[in-house]
């Protein structure tokens, strides 16, 4: 089973079609399309022509009552969660943007560090939780739980200096194995590409990094 995820396509209609355009051959091949949260209306139109499109709702996505929090998904005993992963502290939230833009400007990587300890105590006893948010491409294994950020398409406050992306979760039916991908498009070399340092698979209770 094939499921792509897109986040954050908070964009102009014309950019959004592009990129989306650009990945098209990942989201056609998709059994499944998770929308992880904010820009939901802006990507519907592109979006409607798919099948099987589930859409969780992010802190900028207003008609809550329409879209889930939270969708689960067991594929072959794998426990997916998706889910916007926005903070509810607001104040711990800002100051770990201002920190990072900071960082950025020194030519620092981010410092995730206290998103990911909220992160990871918030959602537990899942394989897979797949997440938008912040904008950066990221796989980290906290605990056995693979926290799975695609990365996101808008330019705006914690992509910095990163392509944008989606991501692709395989899950093979007769190896039971989830491979997580992340697929980052280059806008100067209008391509696209898997990003090879970013790869995970998941198989029996084992992560491999590779
Ligand atoms: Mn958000």
């Amino acid at each position: 089973m094939k499921i792509c995820c897109i986040a954050d396509t908070q964009l102009n209609k014309e950019n959004i079609e592009m990129y989306l355009e650009a990945f098209k051959k990942y989201l056609d091949v998709a059994d499944c399309i998770v929308h992880l949260g904010d820009g939901i209306t802006n990507s519907s139109e592109f979006l409607s022509a798919y099948k099987n499109v589930i859409c969780v709702k992010g802190n900028h996505d207003k008609n809550e009552n329409i879209y889930k929090k939270y969708y689960k998904l067991n594929v072959n005993k794998i426990n997916l969660l998706f889910v916007h992963g926005d903070r509810t502290d607001r104040i711990a939230e800002q100051l770990d943007i201002w920190k990072n833009r900071i960082r950025f400007k020194m030519g620092k990587n981010p410092d995730l560090s206290g998103y990911y300890r909220w992160l990871s105590g918030k959602y537990t006893e899942v394989d897979i939780v797949v997440y938008g948010h912040i904008h950066i491409p990221r796989i980290e294994v906290i605990n056995n739980t693979c926290y799975f950020c695609p990365g996101g398409m808008t330019e705006k406050r914690l992509l910095f200096g990163h392509d944008i992306s989606i991501g692709m979760i395989n899950i093979d039916d007769k190896t039971k194995i989830a491979k997580v991908d992340v697929i980052a498009y280059n806008p100067i070399l209008h391509s696209v590409k898997i990003n090879a340092h970013n790869k995970l698979l998941w198989e029996k209770n084992q992560i491999l990094l590779n």
